[in-house]
């Protein structure tokens, strides 16, 4: 599949700054930063600084580099955030049936409270 990725879209605004964000985190290739409307007590996004669409877009075209530097953002904030202990959710919504409202990848880092079963 072709992703057309749309540079108007609010992450890459973020990225190019004309937006402005609460940084968690930030290395060459990737940004965490908290989501704007948190569903839990720490909500952190984590995107990768290149213009890939969702997950498999970034798995099938990133290169290693990239990979690396954004797996380890994703375990750095979770570190920083202090979230080992009681645990935390990843999520990465992707496409029309997960609802993904911005498309540029991102990762939900969630934890803070419960959060219940995930397939309810
Ligand atoms: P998703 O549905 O997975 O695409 O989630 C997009 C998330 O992005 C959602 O939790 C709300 C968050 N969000 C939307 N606009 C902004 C924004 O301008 N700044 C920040 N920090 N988060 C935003």
């Amino acid at each position: 599949m072709a992703y057309a990725y749309d540079d108007q879209n609010i992450f890459a605004k973020i990225l190019r700054g004309e937006i402005p964000n609460s940084t968690v985190l930030e290395t060459e290739h990737s940004l965490a930063f908290r989501d704007l409307y948190p569903q839990a007590p720490k909500h952190v996004l984590v995107i990768p600084k290149g213009a890939y669409v969702c997950f498999d877009h970034f798995a099938q075209t990133a290169s290693d580099t990239e990979i690396v530097d954004y797996v380890r953002a994703v375990g750095e904030v979770c570190k920083m955030e202090g979230v080992e202990e009681d645990g935390f959710r990843l999520i990465s919504n992707a496409g029309r049936d997960a609802v993904q409202e911005v498309p540029h990848l991102h990762v939900h880092i969630l934890a803070g409270r419960p959060l219940g079963r995930m397939l309810e």
